[in-house]
């Protein structure tokens, strides 16, 4: 693997002027693969367990969790969220924990972004 240092990295050569302004670009392309957490609708989850795991675990506003849990009840399937896979997998994971812990049989998915 070659680790290539953008110009503000490499100490200041004589004569250069503002090189803390130089960015190297290839530091910013690349982004990682990202992928949706599916929320999926059931008859027996609580629409108070859903929108509470919204904002619990998935950081949304109150009002964007209710649009989400309703989005769902009403069309059966909507995005949580969108993360890393790692970061997906995890709130997955405690999504899944803190509904059997509460016998509703909530079921989540992960799909790439296009
Ligand atoms: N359909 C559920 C009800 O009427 C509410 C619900 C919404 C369940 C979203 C799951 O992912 C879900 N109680």
């Amino acid at each position: 693997m070659v680790i290539r240092l953008s110009d503000e990295k490499k100490p200041p050569a004589k004569g250069d002027r503002q090189t803390g302004l130089v960015l190297d670009e290839r530091t910013r392309t690349k982004k990682p693969p990202m992928y949706k957490v599916l929320l999926h609708n059931d008859d027996y989850t609580t629409r108070e367990f859903v929108v509470w795991v919204l904002q619990t675990v998935f950081h949304k506003s109150e009002s964007d969790a209710i649009s989400i849990m309703s989005h769902v009840h009403n069309n059966g399937v909507g995005v949580a969220g969108v993360y890393t896979f790692e970061v997906a997998e995890t709130k997955v994971t405690k999504t899944l924990h803190l509904a059997k812990a509460q016998q509703f049989p909530l079921q989540l998915s992960i799909e790439p972004t296009d």
